[in-house]
């Protein structure tokens, strides 16, 4: 009888460590201004000594750094200030329609390459 309690004790506390730890990781996509792969590795190498960050991975391509973090010890603008740190332009990404809007919305950005609508108002030929 009382193993019996004892293993539900246990079981018990399984659930309520399991609900705990899971129940906090969220999942941000930021859009940045990351433009080769040494970008994305040093924003991916800068989140994982950022407190609170589980995984991160830096899309070249689309220039999204997807995250998942601890909401208890982190949130979408401490990750964004902390890429933001790096030398990056950071949108937290709420939508799907809000994925266009990247490094050529931002004036700070000096790689010509990065930006494909200026690129083509100036210099139709590649
Ligand atoms: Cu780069």
């Amino acid at each position: 009888m009382t193993g019996k309690i004892i293993k539900l004790v246990i079981a018990a506390l399984f659930v309520v460590t399991f609900v705990a730890t899971a129940a906090n990781n969220k999942e941000v996509s930021i859009q940045t201004n990351l433009h080769c792969g040494s970008c994305a590795a040093k924003i991916e190498k800068g989140l994982k000594k950022t407190s609170g960050i589980i995984t991160s991975k830096a899309d070249v391509s689309s220039k999204v750094v997807t995250i998942k973090y601890d909401a208890d010890k982190t949130d979408e603008s401490k990750i964004s200030a902390a890429i933001s740190k790096m030398g990056y332009t950071t949108e937290v990404m709420k939508t799907t329609a809000d994925s266009k809007k990247s490094c050529c919305t931002d004036k700070k950005v000096t790689d010509k390459d990065c930006c494909d609508t200026k690129a083509t108002k100036s210099a139709p030929k590649k």
